[in-house]
């Protein structure tokens, strides 16, 4: 037998488990057929070298082949936590921003008719210098704001840039992502984010997450070994999404109404006195305030709220109680707990608490928390960082719950148009495409003195600004190495792949320090990336060069141990059944039921996104690979409810114009049964309307033009799905 055929049939075999999504959801056994690829008869390539995936935040390690100067294979690293040895449809997609024939080629400048100009770097970095120097002397240092996706250097150079210009204001796109799930956590675990030992698990439920569209390929796989060992797996989420083919039961739920659904089966076991009394007793605070609020919140109670029967709710309470301490609530990422919501922050806060009522917490198959690891203290006086300014970053004190590490960013440009804050820049981040109603926050850059966005491609924000600086793509830069956490944490590298395509683009480690000297504080920046990330990994017995040939090196001897989880970082060093925090801000001390800010009456409907998996954002719509597979399924179609069709004479495939009170458009329909009849579903990525992404341009319609500016109280999250929308047949 040839080498050629045992991997034909070792891809055969190991596809097997991941057939179901191919039918459902467009793609692949990924490292099977890295693996056969890896093997096939291909032109040897004259180098390998290992990058970071820029796709989505997960990042995942993987190592590159390149032939004749160009990327080829690339294949994912099994040692990297969240990759897992594969990469994702958009992983392999993006590696095509480096030869988009949209990319941004030189710094440009908007002139008083509108349109923008090129100009020289020297031009740009001395005018904006110029105006961020005006800025600081007539309004101070907090009138200026950051606003960045944070990737590794991106994070550690916009951060110090900041904070040497003296400025405490770096967001990140948690408002529009995790905010209110990190928050509400932190509120009652002093920790923002768990993760649920699916793999071990007797029983997991997903509100509002789903592994197999949101994808991170460790996850997926996780989810596939729960499958595989006949966990009990539930989905509660208004849509059949693609994680169902890996579960037992499809738990249809009105959107923005989970906190009543968890609230229902916390009354469920409080009541029946079956829950971890020896856990409740040692480990927690505040319990009995939160029993005695949980009394009116009876199954029946709850289903008139959140549509779920009333008997299901007492069997999934049960069930789950059966299974403690190998089971929990996986903590959701955007959708229900992140920031959609008016409730989300407390549905956050909610959720922990029903994890702790089974026991579960740092024990296998229930919930972890991943091992970590970063950098020593950098010696050398060269990298000294700028001392940390003292005041809050702005928007902390009008969201007191928000998560300090990610900022309300929608409030720092509300601000803009205020006049509290003058200068904006962003960094890798379609903040005004994606991020609440692009409309305003377009109209609230307007009023800056200053604005700047450094990004790849044209986009909703770069048009919003007055200066664009064309950043290289990640694959022809090096960047500050990235520290992973995991069950092994692991550090890993975004190396040079590709030599630079366009002479006047500039990595981001360049831009930062040409924008550092020409604002007065470049000594700070008196290092080259290179130097940076070798004395960054010099800290713990590494250097640059072995990090460069392996690519991802792992930690073992701080592998994760299961063992109960009994000391909290919250303010009692106990998990918090009451939150003074909360209660400061104007919530009750334990979480009861909190109403969305709207409700769809008869004829109207609540407008709800979720990703697809080979989509990232708005991001990836004009990668021409990708964008073929959304045409030729339809994916940029809207779901509708079959029966709710029916009654209006809609049918599948036709157009309909979807309105809300701040947008109209038209599109077509996908009738369905895997919807619940109060929502419409927006597949999250389209409605590009940049006419320098050709391929992404005016396809399918944006979720965000719908949802009017608001902002969650107290928790600073973007409240995307907190719109009502109706719905017409066109030319009916
Ligand atoms: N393909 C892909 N994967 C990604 C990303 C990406 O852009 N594309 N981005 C990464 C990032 S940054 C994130 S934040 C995660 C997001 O990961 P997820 O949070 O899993 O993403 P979503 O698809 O937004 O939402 C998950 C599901 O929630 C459902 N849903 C919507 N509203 C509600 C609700 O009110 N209640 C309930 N129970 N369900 C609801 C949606 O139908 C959807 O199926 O994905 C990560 N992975
Ligand atoms: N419409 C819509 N809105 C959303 C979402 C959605 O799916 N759809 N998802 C929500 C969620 S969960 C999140 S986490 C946020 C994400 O919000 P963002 O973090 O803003 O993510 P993207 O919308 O993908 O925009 C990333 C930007 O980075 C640019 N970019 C890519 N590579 C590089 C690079 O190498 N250098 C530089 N300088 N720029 C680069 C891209 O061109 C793009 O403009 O959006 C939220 N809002
Ligand atoms: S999950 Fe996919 S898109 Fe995200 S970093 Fe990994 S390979 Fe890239
Ligand atoms: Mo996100």
């Amino acid at each position: 037998m040839t080498e050629h055929a045992i991997t034909r049939r070792s891809f055969l075999a190991r596809s097997a488990g991941t057939c179901a999504v191919v039918a459902g959801s467009g793609f692949i056994g990924f490292s099977a057929w890295e693996q056969a690829r890896a093997n096939d008869a291909a032109p040897a390539p004259e180098k390998t070298a290992h990058s970071l995936c820029n796709s989505c935040s997960s990042k995942c390690g993987f190592t590159a082949q390149v032939t004749d100067g160009r990327i080829g294979i690339m294949i994912g690293d099994k040692d990297h936590p969240l990759c897992d040895g594969t990469l994702c449809a958009r992983g392999y997609g993006y590696a095509s921003i480096a030869y988009s024939k949209d990319r941004l080629t030189n710094p440009l400048k908007k002139n008083d008719a509108g349109e923008f100009e090129a100009i020289t770097w020297d031009q740009a970095f001395s005018e904006i210098g110029e105006k961020v120097q005006d800025i600081l002397k007539t309004s101070g240092p907090a009138a200026l704001a950051m606003i960045q996706d944070p990737r590794p250097s991106g994070s550690f150079y916009t951060k110090r840039f900041m904070h040497a210009l003296g400025s405490a204001n770096v967001y990140t796109h948690g408002v529009s992502c995790n905010m209110s799930k990190n928050s509400g956590m932190t509120q009652a675990l002093g920790v923002a984010d768990f993760t649920s030992d699916v793999a071990n698990t007797d029983m997991v439920m997903f509100i509002g997450r789903s592994y197999a569209d949101g994808i991170r390929p460790s996850s997926l796989h996780a989810l596939q070994k729960a499958r595989e060992r006949g966990a009990h797996i539930v989905i509660v989420d208004p849509r059949y999404n693609s994680s169902c083919l890996y579960a037992d039961e499809w738990v249809p739920i009105k959107p923005a109404t989970d906190l009543a659904l968890i609230l229902g089966m916390a009354h469920v076991l409080v009541e029946q006195d079956t829950y971890d009394h020896d856990y409740v007793e040692n480990y927690t605070v505040g319990f009995e305030d939160w029993a005695e609020r949980l009394k009116e919140y009876t199954p029946q109670w709850a289903s008139e709220i959140c549509g779920v029967p009333a008997e299901t709710i007492e069997r999934l309470a049960n069930e789950m109680w059966e299974a403690a301490p190998k089971a929990s609530i996986e903590q959701g990422w955007r959708a229900a707990t992140g920031c959609s919501h008016q409730n989300s922050g407390e549905t956050a806060r909610a959720l922990c608490l029903f994890n702790t009522l089974l026991g579960c917490w740092g024990l296998e198959g229930g919930a972890f928390f991943p091992a970590s690891m970063s950098a020593g203290k950098l010696e050398d006086e060269r990298f000294a960082a700028p001392e940390a300014p003292t005041e809050k970053i702005l928007g902390q004190a009008e969201f007191p719950l928000s998560s300090g590490g990610m900022g309300v960013a929608t409030y720092a440009l509300q601000q803009v148009a205020e006049g509290n804050v003058k200068g904006v820049f962003f960094y890798q981040s379609n903040c005004v495409g994606g991020y609440s109603n692009p409309a305003t926050l377009a109209k609230f850059l307007e009023s800056a003195e200053l604005s700047v966005a450094i990004d790849v491609q044209m986009t909703e924000t770069c048009y919003a600004c007055q200066y664009v600086l064309p950043d290289t793509s990640y694959l022809e830069r090096l960047e500050v190495p990235e520290f992973v956490g995991g069950v092994i944490p692991a550090v890993s590298l975004r190396d040079r792949v590709i030599d630079k395509i366009h002479p006047e683009t500039k990595p981001v480690d360049e831009i930062f320090v040409g924008l550092a000297d020409a604002c007065g504080v470049g000594e700070y920046f008196q290092f080259t990336v290179d130097e940076l990330a070798d004395a960054q990994l010099k800290t713990i017995g590494l250097s640059l060069d072995e990090l460069r040939e392996k690519g991802t090196i792992t930690f073992p001897e701080k592998q994760l141990v299961y063992e109960l989880k009994t000391k909290w970082k919250t303010p009692s060093e106990k998990v918090q059944f009451t939150s003074e925090a909360c209660e400061n801000a104007g919530f009750p001390a334990s979480p009861g039921w909190l109403e969305p800010l709207v409700m769809p009456k008869e004829g109207e409907f609540r407008l709800i996104g979720g990703k697809q998996n080979i989509h990232a954002h708005t991001q990836t719509v004009n990668i021409e690979s990708l964008m073929a597979i959304t045409k030729q399924y339809g994916l940029d179609r809207v779901w509708m409810n079959a029966q709710v069709a029916a009654d209006m004479g809609i049918e599948d495939g036709d157009e309909i114009e979807i309105t809300s009170s701040e947008f109209s458009g038209k599109t077509r329909v996908k009738v369905t049964e895997r919807l619940e009849p109060t929502s419409i579903y927006l597949p999250s990525h389209y409605g590009r309307m940049i006419p320098e992404q050709q391929t992404s341009y005016g396809v399918g319609l944006s979720q965000m033009d719908f949802v009017p500016f608001h902002i969650e109280p107290g928790y600073g999250g973007t409240m995307s799905q907190e719109v009502i929308v109706t719905v017409s047949k066109v030319g009916a």
